[in-house]
């Protein structure tokens, strides 16, 4: 470049071209087209450029190569497994049908508003011109049209109606599988939106949360409420119970006065909230942990003065992603709520509300692990590389066939647990399966939350330098990945959970896990191309179930230390079980079977392999701990 502007420096200079004919063309090229705009001349000597005849940059300044971008097309149509699996499970016209008008509304419409949001994320205005504190935060136009679209569409209406029985959970959460990725985030509000009427259906609808109810789980725009779910406090991210200084003054009415410092409000933009506070007997004590919270229902309002009544915002959140959703820090000064929960039983009213979150977690995770893929696998037949298309390397290919059954697992594995809920809300569950949803809920959210950071980022990389170019809309979609696995309960919390329901079930939730399990791979024992997966998983499960029995026996340190290994294990084997189950469907393709084949190749039961090592033994804890603390050695 140096030589190029030293050349180009003295041709202009002397006006003569003689140094320039010892340069290469590309570098006249490059300079020609710095001096003048094409098709001007700029000495009566000089040709014109389009009389040089091969001087491809003469009708743009950057070159003419414009690579083509990714398209997305109809996220329903598109997607071979979700089609495959409804068709199995749920094969109703009028799910098909709207299903894919809503995929053609995603794709050309909604994935704008999406990206709208993430340009204009919201902002906090604290006063008004006048020095009046007003809080309000402010959201883009496309945030509010999302609001409308959710209750047009249903999104969270659709689990309440429960026009298709058992199978509406899935239904439901089909649409939101396709909606998701191009939502701009408005699923994480529809996602405490569904988990509030839960827990209202739970209590009972009844006064004072019944017109809530009702706007909850409305279609029509102009009476939709979204709902908040206030739990994490400075202290209490993880550990509500102990963490929770929320007070809840009772009231001569009946109602409560709520104070406290609220750290984590996503969506708060809500119209309402579930929250858990302490409350405060006459002399203004309180009861410590769990023991001590209840569940209270509070509206979002302003006075006529504008202000939020018993709400100061103060400030929003600056986040690595979900950006296009507001978040805040609230001060609860005064404001007014219900408690709703028995006395002391917050934790677990607002179970129903986490079970509902982490499903929704789960699928916006599934589907950003399939928006990528779909991306990239376009992408690949649009973009040529050392001197073919990517789809036509199959080192790319690989990878992508890597991410997709990763995806395919992820898809069924939320499925499954859908289906579970849909059965239990239906009132058609088995003891079986209402063991299988308490335990694989913790296990498909802590799970898929890994799988769609590694995908993403392997999709993101797919893309090469593009991938990490923002105004794409890519980057955006590993950001807001990152999110998964921290939010509605980290990997260890909800590992800890598993070992909970687990203890509290006295082992039957594995019992149902083995039984079940072993059911999905009965079905395929005739399938001949399946039996290497088969097999893997058989042999992972009498895996599963040596260890099972070995840590029994031992301390509870041991099983602790092998929480994380054991979520992990019974996520994989699980999966690998329905991808065998939906591979020998009798209409399954041979990319179901491969699928399944690949999937049952990794580690099924790494709990069994790091037990053998020695992973979880007493001597363990120390040594990790002084790996993390490793201090230069003194001279
Ligand atoms: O992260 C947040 C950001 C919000 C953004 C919204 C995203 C929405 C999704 C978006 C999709 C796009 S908000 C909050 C995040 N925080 C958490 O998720 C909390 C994480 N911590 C836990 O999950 C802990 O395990 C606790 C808080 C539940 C543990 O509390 P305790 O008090 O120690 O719990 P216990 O003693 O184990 O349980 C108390 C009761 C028991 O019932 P009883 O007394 O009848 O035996 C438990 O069985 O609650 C019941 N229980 C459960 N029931 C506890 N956990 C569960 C559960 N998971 N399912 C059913």
């Amino acid at each position: 470049m140096l030589v190029c502007s030293a050349l180009l420096s003295r041709r202009v200079a002397g006006g003569g071209c003689r140094s320039l004919c010892a340069v290469p063309p590309s570098l006249i090229h490059i300079r020609s087209a710095r001096l003048a705009e094409p098709g001007t001349r700029r000495s009566d000597e000089e040709p014109l450029w389009e009389e040089t005849g091969n001087l491809p940059f003469s009708r743009a300044k950057i070159g003419s190569f414009i690579q083509e971008r990714p398209v997305l097309k109809n996220p329903f149509l598109e997607d071979a497994l979700l089609r495959g699996y409804l068709r199995r499970h749920l094969p109703h016209e009028a799910a098909f049908s709207d299903l894919c008008a809503f995929g053609e509304r995603v794709a050309n419409e909604v994935d704008e508003w999406g990206r709208e949001c993430e340009i204009t994320p919201p902002r906090l205005v604290h006063f008004d011109p006048w020095g009046r504190r007003v809080d309000h935060i402010v959201t883009s136009s496309a945030w509010k049209r999302m609001k409308d679209l959710s209750a047009q569409e249903g999104l969270v209406a659709i689990g309440y109606e429960r026009s298709f029985g058992e199978w509406s959970r899935v239904y439901q959460m089909s649409k939101l599988y396709i909606f998701s990725p191009s939502s701009g985030l408005y699923t994480c509000p529809l996602a405490m939106t569904d988990g509030a009427a839960k827990v209202i259906q739970s209590i009972g609808v009844s006064w004072p949360v019944d017109e809530a109810y009702s706007r909850l789980t409305t279609r029509q725009p102009e009476r939709f409420w979204t709902s908040g779910q206030w739990m994490t406090e400075r202290q209490g991210g993880s550990d509500v119970g102990s963490g929770t200084e929320t007070v809840a003054a009772p009231q001569a009415d009946g109602s409560y006065k709520l104070h406290g410092f609220k750290w984590f409000t996503s969506a708060t933009d809500a119209d309402m909230t579930l929250t858990l506070a302490r409350e405060q007997d006459r002399s203004g004590a309180t009861t410590p942990g769990s023991r001590g919270l209840s569940l209270f229902y509070a509206e979002v309002s302003r006075g006529e003065d504008g202000r939020l009544k018993g709400i100061e915002v103060q400030r929003l959140k600056d986040k690595l992603g979900t950006r296009q959703m507001p978040t805040a820090e609230l001060l609860l000064d005064g404001l007014q709520a219900h408690r709703i929960s028995e006395e002391g039983r917050g934790v677990a009213s607002i179970a129903n509300m986490l079970t509902i979150t982490r499903i929704h977690n789960s699928i916006s995770a599934a589907a950003a692990m399939r928006r990528v893929v779909q991306l990239a696998g376009d992408y690949a037949t649009r973009r040529t590389a050392f001197g073919k298309l990517l789809k036509d390397h199959p080192l790319h290919m690989q990878t992508l066939a890597r991410m997709e059954v990763e995806t395919r697992g992820a898809f069924l594995l939320v499925m499954d647990v859908c289906r579970l809920l849909g059965r239990e809300e239906s009132g058609v569950a088995t003891e079986l399966d209402a063991h299988l949803l308490r335990l694989l809920t913790p296990v498909v959210k802590l799970y898929t939350g890994k799988q769609a950071v590694a995908v993403v980022s392997e999709g993101l990389e797919s893309f090469g330098g593009q991938g990490y170019i923002e105004d794409t809309g890519l980057p955006g979609l590993l950001r807001d990945a990152q999110v998964l696995s921290i939010w509605e309960g980290t990997t260890n919390v909800l590992s800890l959970d598993v070992l909970r329901c687990v203890a509290r079930s006295s082992g039957m939730v594995l019992d149902a896990f083995f039984t079940h399990a072993k059911s999905l791979l009965a079905g395929a024992s005739s399938v001949s191309s399946l039996s290497p997966a088969v097999t893997a998983v058989d042999t992972a499960l009498s895996e599963l179930k040596d260890f099972v029995q070995v840590a029994a026996t031992r301390e509870p340190g041991y099983l602790e230390l092998a929480a994380r290994d054991l979520a992990f294990s019974l996520a994989r084997i699980y999966t690998g079980a329905l991808l065998i189950d939906h591979a020998s469907w009798k209409e399954a393709s041979s990319s179901d079977t491969y699928a399944a084949l690949r999937w049952c190749e990794q580690d099924l039961c790494p709990v069994s392999t790091q037990q053998a090592r020695g992973c979880y033994d007493p001597s363990t804890a120390p040594l990790d701990a002084a790996l993390v603390y490793d201090q230069p050695t003194q001279s």
